[in-house]
């Protein structure tokens, strides 16, 4: 029902029975569609634009796309093709906007409502940032953020930097990053980035910089609106500000993909995904009675890395009448998932497993 918005243009190739459209720059994985593999398949996986994406041309010759970095001792421009041939890797990572799990804040954040379907576990392929900033000669001295720009055509009459998606991570972030043009061993896709895109594993959706056009080690962190008090978690009613801490690295986090509404007594087959963050997850377990009693369950299929989530399954023998199923992981840290959320302002970075249960009637 929620779906009768149709798929635009841009993403017309996803499967439209697996998402939740929510406007034209915005579509979720139904939580019925997320499955028990490993992957998350390009067809399914959520979309989050914050601007209109780039003509439908700038993927038709994807080694031309050019990306400048700057703050460093050789600043220099570089092609896809040339990116490619200073290296390649393939890393499995999830990629979960700041604001899933917001459509279970009470206070009603502003923002799309997402449920748990603004993530997915995908495949990157690209070249590892540390590998082209090495070939310019490293990070200037005193870089403490990169920063990174997204190449959309800005829409006039508005002051640039109000719009545009311009991020700053800490350089720590340079460990895992990437400059990807491969999504699940295709081409990368417009919707998704395409021709290039900074994926930063391990943090969320919002530092993975699509359509890359510059990225620079810089001493500050950008003065775009979307850092500077956006993605920022700070109380219900207050607005964003810069010392407030900003959405990086995301947190331990996992739900029930099925069953979600019905099913018949007896053995049961539970099934979840379960991810650590911005560290490997170490276990999940599942509540059959909201919480009260837990049972460990187990992963499956193969373990793609720590930035990467686990497909979990649970067996177990469920009676007639309603059982409220609920899930929570553990990173290798030890770090459990929490119980409640953080109330705060725009509904960023809910992993409280109350929430995210669902209620089973069983009949
Ligand atoms: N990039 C660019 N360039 N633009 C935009 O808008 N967005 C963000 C990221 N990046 C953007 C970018 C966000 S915000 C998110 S989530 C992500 O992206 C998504 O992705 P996909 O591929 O799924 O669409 Mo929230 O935190």
């Amino acid at each position: 029902a929620q779906s009768a918005m149709t798929l635009p243009d841009y993403a017309a190739w996803k499967d439209q029975s697996a998402l939740i459209v929510h406007s034209a720059n915005t579509m979720e994985t139904r939580r019925d569609a997320i499955g028990s593999g490993v992957l998350t398949p390009s067809d399914r996986l959520f979309v989050r634009n914050n601007l209109p994406p780039p003509p439908a041309d700038v993927t038709d010759q994807p080694d031309t796309w050019a990306v400048r970095i700057d703050g460093v001792k050789n600043p220099k421009t570089l092609t896809v093709a040339e990116l490619k041939s200073l290296g390649v890797v393939t890393v499995a990572s999830v990629l979960q906007c700041s604001g899933n799990g917001r459509a279970f804040f009470p206070h009603g954040a502003s923002g799309t409502q997402w449920s748990v379907g603004a993530a997915g576990c995908v495949m990157w392929t690209g070249v590892p940032l540390k590998t082209v900033v090495e070939a310019l000669g490293g990070p200037v001295a005193g870089a403490t953020y990169i920063t990174s720009t997204g190449g959309e055509t800005l829409p006039d009459g508005l002051d640039p930097k109000t719009v545009v998606v311009e991020r700053s991570v800490p350089t720590r972030a340079l460990e895992h990053a990437l400059l990807a043009w491969g999504l699940n061993d295709e081409p990368l896709p417009r919707a998704h980035g395409g021709p290039l895109r900074l994926v930063v594993p391990g943090y969320y959706g919002v530092n993975n910089v699509k359509y890359v056009k510059r990225v620079a080690f810089t001493e500050q962190q950008t003065d775009a609106k979307i850092q500077a008090s956006g993605y920022r978690i700070r109380d219900v009613g207050m607005k964003g500000a810069p010392d407030q801490p900003s959405m990086w690295e995301m947190n331990v986090k996992s739900w029930i993909t099925a069953p979600l509404s019905e099913s018949r007594p007896g053995r049961t087959m539970i099934y979840g995904v379960a991810f650590g963050g911005s560290r490997a997850v170490a276990g999940v377990e599942v509540s059959t009675d909201g919480g009260e009693h837990w049972q460990p369950a187990r992963f499956l299929g193969p373990d793609l890395g720590p930035f990467a989530w686990r497909p979990f399954v649970f067996a177990t023998d469920l009676s007639a009448g309603e059982h409220r199923l609920v899930s929570r992981a553990t990173d290798v840290d030890g770090n459990p998932q929490p119980e409640g959320r953080k109330d705060n302002e725009r509904g960023y970075g809910h992993n409280g497993w109350r929430d995210h249960g669902v209620t089973l009637t069983v009949a």
